[in-house]
């Protein structure tokens, strides 16, 4: 299976993200894709290769252009406020307060544009977001011009950034925006499976009323878990895209056992939409060694999640999410993706 990797994201590294009253160091670090990388060299997975530059038009087909131009400036505009330290948002237009008039302020940005604190922006961050999203994009091209599979080592994340939002470590919404170039590069039906731990809210949200794009996320329920507000099981898509949104929301200490069953659940689902095209929004902080996570899938349960996958017989786009257990997070990647491609 060909990987798509860019250096480009060692320029992301934030210091410290808001947490329980503290600031504590980001669990989201450059060490997560670099230890992935080298297991799938070590292994041998197969081809490494850079992404292509797409530019804004695909990012555009997600994203509002105006969180966007946030995005491309936030880092110039905190600078002129004379701060040394990472930008991070610290007040949110929640419940009650205007949603309606855009800030003009940075530090009012940094709220209106995100659902929480834990995305510092740093100097490289938007060229680190945007070569992620180029690795998601060049796996999008590569499988609609015939490949079965692509890995699109994506790092920052993606699947929290909804279309004019960031939080959960996520600016750009890799997975929607590879989702997305599927279909309009022809691909009538894409399905999109979030096996991340936390629920993938941005993923949702973008896609929630369209009947062409149907969303499975097998995570954390949120009653105990982040994002909290947002991946129970009654939330099934609205308008064209009822029934398109499917919510498996799983207790604390889900056992393999347990979470493979469900799986089955999602992939049949899956199969019933009649997608043509897969991508996998590909967290593996659901191991039982995960610093912030609860379920307790051990590492050769992975194998057995990539061969499941395999089974529905589609083009399939793995797109790296989550992880935060860096010493096992590269084996338990290439976990999936070797169970996937020796069924
Ligand atoms: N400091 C992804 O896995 N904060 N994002 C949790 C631990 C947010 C996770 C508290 C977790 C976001 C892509
Ligand atoms: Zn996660």
């Amino acid at each position: 299976m060909l990987t798509i990797y860019s250096p480009e994201h060692h320029r992301h590294h934030g210091a410290a993200e808001f947490y329980r009253g503290k600031l504590v160091p980001c669990f989201e670090s450059p060490e997560r894709a670099e230890q992935i990388l080298a297991r799938v060299k070590e292994r041998g997975l197969g081809p490494v290769r850079a992404p292509d530059r797409f530019g804004r038009g695909p990012l555009a087909r997600v994203h509002s252009g105006d969180y966007l131009d946030f995005l491309a400036s936030a880092w110039e505009e905190w600078q002129a406020l004379g701060e040394t330290g990472d930008a991070l948002p610290y007040a949110w237009p929640a419940a009650g307060l205007r949603r309606d008039v855009p800030p003009a302020h940075i530090d009012g940005k940094l709220g209106f544009y995100s659902i929480d604190a834990a995305v510092p922006i740093t100097a490289g961050t938007w060229d680190a977001v945007q070569a992620s999203a180029d690795c998601a994009l060049t796996g999008a091209r590569v499988v609609l011009e015939g490949a079965s599979s692509a890995f699109a080592l994506c790092r920052p994340p993606g699947h929290h950034a909804g279309a004019r939002a960031m939080g959960g470590f996520c600016y750009l919404n890799n997975a929607a925006i590879a989702a997305q170039a599927m279909r309009d590069g022809g691909v009538e039906r894409v399905a999109i499976l979030d096996v991340d731990y936390h629920h993938g809210n941005g993923t949702q949200t973008i896609f929630y009323d369209r009947a062409d794009v149907f969303f499975a996320s097998l995570h954390g329920d949120p009653a105990v878990e982040y994002p909290f507000f947002l991946g129970h099981a009654d939330e099934t898509g609205a308008g064209d895209g009822l029934g398109a949104n499917l919510n498996l929301p799983l207790p604390w200490g889900t056992s393999a056992a347990e979470y493979l069953a469900a799986l089955a659940v999602a992939l049949a689902r899956i199969a019933a939409f009649g997608a043509q095209a897969l991508v996998v929004s590909l967290g593996v902080d659901t191991f039982e060694g995960d610093p912030i996570s609860h379920f307790t899938l051990g590492s050769d349960d992975f194998t057995t999640l990539g061969r499941r996958i395999a089974a529905l017989g589609l083009p399939t786009l793995f797109v790296m999410e989550g992880g935060y257990a860096v010493g096992d997070i590269g084996g338990n990647v290439v976990n999936v993706l070797s169970g996937f491609e020796k069924p």
